[in-house]
This record gives C-alpha cells, structure tokens and sequence, in this order.
C-alpha cells in the first residue's frame, strides 16, 4: 500500500443533480468522501442539502413524471439499456472509484458494478413484457384487463456497501415502469451513485426524471420521506431507520420497501463436503469484509465434524492477507469508516465477555500500511452459544460465530431463532435433508451448498421478519413494488349492462 496519499490532486467538487441542472445546496455547507483505506485522500466533496434542495427535486421530478410516464415502456427501456451498455463500457474506471470511496477490493466492485449492469439489461427487457393479466368479463361484449401503472415519484435511499447495485436494483425498475426519481446517496459513497447517473445522462434520460440529493439521514432524508408528494419510498438501510422511514411512510399512505438487517446462518452437516463449506464459510464471512446484509455471520456446524471445521476455518482465516482493495493480490479491505470499524471492535469485546472462543483476529490493523484506514482483522469466534448478542445482533463486520448443533433439527431452530431472515445455507450431500431445509429455513433466500452471499438480480431479494416489510428487490418482484394496477373494462355492447352483483336474480 502506497505511504503517500494516492492522489494528491485537489479534490473534484460534485453538486446536487436537480432537474438536469448541477446545484448547490443552499446551506452553502459540504462534506468529504474520503478512502477508508487512506483517509488522507479525499475521493471528491459533495452537498451537504436539506429540505431546500429536497423539495427542489420532488418538484422537478413531479414535473417530468407527466411526460415521463406518457414515454412508451419499450422507449424507457432503450435509455436504460444504452446507461448498461456505458456502465460495462466504463467498467474499469467506475469500480476503481468505488474501491476508493468504499473500500472493499476490485475484484468485488468490478462484481458490483456488474450487478448494476445486469439489472440493467434485465430491467430493459421488462420494458417490452410489463405483464398485466386479460381475464374474461362476467358478461358479453365486455373486455377485461388488468394493466401495470407507474406510481408517481419515487425516493431511493441507498446503502454505502454496494453503492452502485443497490441503486440501480432500485432506479432502474422504477424508470422502465415510468416513474420519476429523487436519490440519496449513502454519504460514504455518492461518488458511485454520481456515476451511475452519468452513464443515465449520457444515455439520454430526460431531465428530472433522476435527480440527486446528497446529504446526511436527518437532513435529506426524513424530508424526502415525509415530503407528501413522494409516493414511494425505498431503503436499504439498518433495521433502526427502517422503523422510522416505515412508520413515517404508513402516515402519508406511501408505498413503502424496506430491506434491512441481517444474521445470516450457514449450516453445516455432518455429511458436507468440508473443503467446499470451507470455502463458502471464507467467502460468506470475510466477502465484501463482512459488510453484505447477505453476510455469513453464523455458521453451525454439527458436532461430528466441528473440531475439523473449526480448526481449517481458523487456519485459513489467519492467511486472509488484508489492504488496500485497489491491489488486485489483497482478499479483504477495510471496514467502510471509523463508526463502523469501533463496531466490529464493540462486538469483538462483547463476544469475549459473553464467553465464546475468540480463535484468531480480533485487534484492529493500525500499523505501518494501515495506520490511515479502518481495518479489522478476520475475527472467528468458537464454541459460540446461540442466544449470545454476536449470535443475534448484525454486526456487518468480519467477525462470524461458529456455534455447535447436535442434528439437523437443532441446526434450524438455531438458524431461525434471530430476528432477522434474509439469507440462509446449508451444506450437506442428502437431498432429503437438503429439501427439509429449503423448506424449514423462514428465510428470503435460501442456498444449497453455497455461501449465504451472491444473489443473482433476476430473483426476487429480500427477507422475512425483521430485515424487511415483506417487498422484494431484483427480478419481477422489483416491478410488482413500482408499478400501481390499474383494472380496465372495456364494454362494447353499446347497452348499460350490469356485473352480476347488481343484477336481480
Ligand atoms: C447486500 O448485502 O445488501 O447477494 C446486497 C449478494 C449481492 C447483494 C447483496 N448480490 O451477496
């Protein structure tokens, strides 16, 4: 890792995007992106906005989405395929950025922003299918139908730990259904946001139709979601704000997706293949250093092959070499910023206290290469009781907790007994146990002999209870939550005639 900071250019200045216009907020205030690897560099400056530049951008998006929605589906969605097409295009460059804003290592935001770009291509598709249904009418001569209409505008509120696919599982959807945008960017990672909605602009997305609002939580976003004329709002944040945003949107009758926390559990049987459950356990756990709500954050194992598991796990997790995720030979970055890093550490002393085996990492990296950034060593902890607080609580760090079962039954009442159901894994090689589980887990997703992590964008994601309010992202779900149905009977018998309900026996 480089000792100087990586640029030393003066920082590039980013306003608010409203109404196809670059503005500045009116607070005159900005706040800095910096590299949570070096913090000495400053990725770019960006708005510090308020209820200003909010209700400036609701405007404009109001005034678009009356032509916007009138714009053909199929003719949407060529200006989201061209954006795909400038995205892959601009590949390289985009996810070299989010590396610097965000930490985590190429390879994986290479993998981000193919995932915006995948949304996109599918999400273009959508335009020429936008299903409704044709059902046949109780009476003669009549025509009956059921069409998808765009809502309105919508705010996005997205999340620092992909900070281009979150937004484009989001924008994308909504645009090709015809709605409008306002979207706040995590603070940590606007600049990822600012070049997803150039490759928009320069794909030709009319004015209005996106617009960007960067700030803080309390200042941006609780206008965006109370503003009355937003009409859907969508967040992936913690399950904390979820709270919040839902219950402020239930006031104002907003359509409201949230999708939150996780503690994501991989079970492991006696009768696994160890070296692939190994291998899913490293990737699950320390992927994105442990900071995907997909994350594997348990990992219960049956007792048969426990001390094994244990000790592989431990073994290979000491070899995890940690960086600078722009050097391409790093497995694991550093945590996104300072708040979060003294997280993972406030649960690494919570998990000692509560008794569990801290067997390797544990300690924060703070010398020689990482004395300017975050990082957190791989931390495993062994013979972890299910009701302890690192077995309950998301952490979003690179810190799992193994915990011991003594069957299959036992291993899912663990899984189940959080909170939280958004990912789910189990390894074993019975296929009636592998049944079982896809049945047993309440989970939104559920892996066969795979990690917990990985999701492809064309299945609905999400989770049960508390890491969500029961809407899903990706594939059809995504348009199912933007569009609004509207029935349509068509009479053509040129006489009043009645549904059955109205019409005397
Ligand atoms: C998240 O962690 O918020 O399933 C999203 C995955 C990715 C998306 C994760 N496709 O791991």
């Amino acid at each position: 890792m480089a000792t100087e900071p990586i640029s030393v250019t003066k920082p590039r200045v980013f306003k608010n995007f409203i109404d196809g216009q670059w503005v500045e907020s009116r607070s005159g205030q900005a706040f800095e992106n910096v590299n949570p690897a070096d913090t000495r560099e400053v990725v770019g400056i960006f708005q510090r906005s308020g209820k200003a530049e909010v209700d400036a951008a609701v405007e404009a998006a109001g005034r678009a989405f009356a032509k916007w929605r009138l714009v053909p589906a199929p003719r949407r969605a060529e200006i989201i395929y061209r954006a795909s097409q400038i995205l892959e295009e601009r590949k390289e460059d985009y996810s070299r950025d989010m590396t610097r804003e965000m930490g985590k290592v190429l390879k994986e935001t290479r993998g981000d922003t193919q995932e915006a770009i995948d949304t996109g291509y599918f999400m273009a598709g959508e335009g020429r299918r936008m299903f409704g249904h044709t059902v046949p009418s109780e009476l003669p001569n009549k025509f009956a139908m059921a069409v998808r209409q765009p809502i309105g505008v919508c705010a996005m509120i997205t999340p620092w730990n992909f900070p281009m696919a979150i937004p484009s599982w989001k924008l994308f959807p909504a645009l090709v259904a015809g709605n409008t945008c306002i979207i706040k960017p995590a603070q940590d990672t606007p600049l990822s946001v600012f070049n997803f909605v150039e490759a928009l602009m320069d794909a030709g997305i009319p004015k209005g139709v996106v617009n960007i609002v960067t700030g803080f939580g309390s200042e941006v976003g609780t206008p965006l979601t109370e503003h009355p004329d937003v009409r859907a709002i969508s967040l992936t944040g913690s399950t904390a704000v979820g709270r919040v945003v839902g219950e402020s949107a239930a006031r104002s009758f907003k359509r409201c997706s949230l999708e939150l926390g996780g503690k994501n559990p991989m079970i492991v049987l006696d009768d696994a293949n160890l070296d692939l459950a190994l291998d899913g356990a490293l990737w699950g756990a320390f992927g994105t250093t442990g900071q995907r709500c997909t994350a594997t954050s348990r990992i219960i194992v049956q007792k048969g092959v426990y001390r094994e598991f244990v000790n592989r796990l431990v073994e290979r997790a000491k070899k995890l070499k940690i960086g600078n995720g722009l050097d391409e030979t790093v497995d694991m970055g550093p945590a996104v910023n300072k708040s979060q890093m003294e997280t993972d550490l406030k649960y690494i002393e919570i998990g000692q206290n509560e008794g569990a085996k801290m067997l390797c990492g544990g300690h924060r990296l703070e010398k020689g290469e990482y004395q300017h950034g975050w990082f957190v060593e791989p931390t495993v902890f062994g013979d972890v009781d299910p009701k302890m607080r690192i077995a309950q609580e998301e952490i979003f760090g690179p810190v799992v907790s193994v915990i011991p079962c003594d069957h299959m039954d036992d291993a899912i009442e663990i899984a189940n007994g959080v909170v939280y159901g958004l990912s789910s894994a189990i390894y074993t090689k019975d296929v009636n146990r592998a049944f079982k589980a896809m049945c047993d887990l309440y989970a939104g997703i559920t892996y066969i002999n795979a990690p917990t992590i990985g999701a492809e964008v064309h299945l609905p994601f999400g989770g049960t209870k508390q890491t969500g309010n029961g809407h899903r992202e990706g594939g059809i779900g995504a348009i199912d939550f933007y569009t609004e149905w509207k029935s349509v009977y068509v009479d053509y018998s040129d006489r009043l005639q009645k549904a059955q309900i109205d019409r005397p026996e």
